[in-house]
């Protein structure tokens, strides 16, 4: 059987050898991001949203989602309006999944205190607090997107931030956001919902509005406005705010071998495509027979026809690739180098695999475990770091929403264990006051050695 290169009129991912290091480069190489070049539309938004307040807005919702608003915000108890169209199906799957998310979170919540007694008489703790104001942004544009409204939403409820904003732009044709979304904010103790996209969204929640509060940290998924938008006010000390990661366009890597079920494998690389015509798909197959392949590309073809965004998912196939490797340890440092948002393992003994994982913002593990169930209701989050950032950032989980405190008590049995180490340290660094404040305390308590 030939392999099959892309071609236009079959929706079939590219073939590459792991031994072929031009095409597997060319297969794992992200785009390039823009952030940097679309600052200069950033900026004067950012400043006038800052400058303006809600007015500027306002403005921008009527310029950028035809949307004439009378006020920005929406305050909690939302009206029951808002709910409109909510079925009760829909409830109890959103209630599921949110009851999944929220065990999973809350089991990351901290139990006992962290105290450790380094030395006698020296005893230090480290204690979580909530951050207190967060601002959760949740895209619109070609698909509503409750469940990030939830994967967000519901951590910080855990953590148990006190304030709680959403902010989404308003639907066209009703300059509302959608009942999913507000039920999602009721479930979760928002505050507001501030009914703003892009980055005047990000900078009304960074610097506060007379209606938007000022939040502490931002988060969520957005087009590279949002995410321009992001970068600049954690830069921006007079914005005092953090955000949750870097973003770029969601990814998956698939390792299959010769036993995977094409059928699975072909709609596990589709959900992932049909999220944007940027998103990247890789398929690593281990030791798949030509035929095997062959299956997989025309698996892909038939379901990729059946789907509604099939036009989306024509273009991120095309820039989408098998790799083939020889063995499964090659097919996992092919994975840990890309560093996949999603790896998927549709492998014998899938569980047995995954102590090779070093690099992977969530893993699907065996057959029966679809992307699908983690980007919605099995109760892990689906806020992940994409773009190869899964080398150091860990997805979205309840610390993200707290910092950490650390507390120390030194007793004079603790100084005369640690202080002559502490003097003579500040000795070295030439800083004689910190010398001093051990210096003090220990000639007081006759504990001073001789040759200090
Ligand atoms: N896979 C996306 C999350 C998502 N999928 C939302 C469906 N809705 C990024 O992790
Ligand atoms: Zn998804």
């Amino acid at each position: 059987v030939e392999r099959t290169l892309g071609s236009n009129d079959k929706i079939y991912l590219d073939v590459v050898n792991s031994t072929d290091l031009e095409g597997v480069t060319k297969a794992v190489t992200r785009p390039i991001q823009k952030t940097s070049q679309i600052m200069h539309l950033v900026n004067p938004i950012i400043d006038n949203v800052r400058k303006i307040g809600d007015k500027a807005l306002m403005d921008y919702t009527k310029k950028f989602d035809g949307v004439d608003l009378k006020a920005p915000v929406l305050e909690a108890p939302f009206p029951e309006e808002y709910l409109e169209g909510l079925t009760q199906e829909m409830k109890e799957a959103l209630d599921l999944s949110i009851e999944n998310v929220r065990k999973f979170h809350a089991a990351q919540l901290q139990k006992k205190p962290l105290v450790v007694t380094t030395q006698p008489g020296v005893v230090c703790s480290r204690f979580p607090r909530a951050i207190e104001k967060v601002g959760i942004y949740i895209p619109g544009g070609t698909a509503i997107l409750p469940s990030t409204a939830l994967m967000l939403g519901v951590p910080a409820q855990v953590a148990g931030c006190k304030e709680i904003v959403f902010a989404s732009p308003p639907r066209k044709s009703d300059g509302k956001v959608s009942p999913e979304v507000v039920y999602v904010a009721i479930k979760c103790g928002a505050s507001k919902i501030v009914l703003a996209g892009g980055a005047q969204a990000v900078a009304a929640m960074a610097y506060g509005t007379e209606s938007v509060p000022k939040v502490d940290k931002i988060l969520g998924p957005g087009n590279q406005f949002v995410t321009a938008a992001k970068m600049y006010v954690q830069n921006d000390t007079q914005a005092l705010c953090s955000i949750d990661m870097p973003a770029g366009p969601s990814e998956v890597l698939v390792i299959a071998d010769e036993d995977a079920d094409v059928d699975f494998v072909a709609s596990d690389l589709l959900s992932q495509a049909e999220h944007g015509i940027d998103s990247q798909v890789i398929l690593v197959g281990v030791n798949l027979s030509d035929k095997k392949v062959q299956h997989i590309q025309e698996a892909v073809h038939e379901q990729a026809l059946a789907l509604p965004r099939v036009d989306i998912v024509r273009q991120c196939i095309a820039h989408s690739t098998i790799i083939l490797c020889d063995n499964y340890p090659e097919a996992f440092d092919m994975s840990n180098k890309y560093a996949p948002e999603h790896l998927i393992l549709q492998i014998n003994d899938a569980d047995r695999y995954v102590s090779l994982v070093d690099n992977a913002g969530s893993i699907f593990v065996g057959s029966y475990t679809p992307e699908s169930c983690g980007d919605y209701s099995s109760g892990t989050n689906h806020t992940l770091p994409t773009y190869g950032y899964a080398r150091q950032y860990s997805g979205a989980n309840t610390a993200t929403f707290q910092k950490f405190i650390t507390a120390q008590q030194v007793t004079s049995e603790g100084l005369e264990n640690i202080g002559k180490a502490v003097m003579c340290i500040a000795k070295v660094e030439g800083l004689d006051g910190h010398r001093n404040a051990i210096k003090i305390r220990m000639s007081k308590l006759g504990l001073l050695p001789k040759d200090f």
